[in-house]
């Protein structure tokens, strides 16, 4: 059975949280997830970028709720088995935006 995941602390958020809204990532009003819209040149680049990401959410057994049309990729991070945000979407959330360049 999977560890317990635990959400991210206090001293975690106030360090690691602007880190990403410097990267553009945003926190989702009435939840404890982050979300970042993505738009790349075309469909084939969008889809590239998201079999990257997904053969890593795969590896790292933690996967985005995401929504694809053409050239945009929307992205919502949260862990479920903790019912917020923790380390795993700190860490998903730096691999996509590495992925995301082109
Ligand atoms: N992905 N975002 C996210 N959050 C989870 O808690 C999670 C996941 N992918 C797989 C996973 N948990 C497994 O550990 C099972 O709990 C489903």
């Amino acid at each position: 059975m999977a560890g317990k995941v635990q959400g991210l602390s206090d001293e975690e958020r106030e360090h690691l949280l602007p880190l990403l809204q410097n990267a553009q990532w945003v926190e989702v009003v009435g939840r404890d997830a982050i979300y970042k819209e993505f738009i790349f040149k075309d469909f084939n680049q969008a889809f590239g970028f998201m079999s990257r990401v997904a053969l890593k959410a795969e590896k790292m057994d933690h996967h985005p709720e995401w929504f694809n049309v053409y050239n945009k990729v929307q992205i919502t991070l949260s862990t479920h088995d903790c019912g917020g945000l923790s380390q795993r979407d700190i860490t998903l959330a730096t691999f996509i935006d590495e992925a995301s360049i082109f």
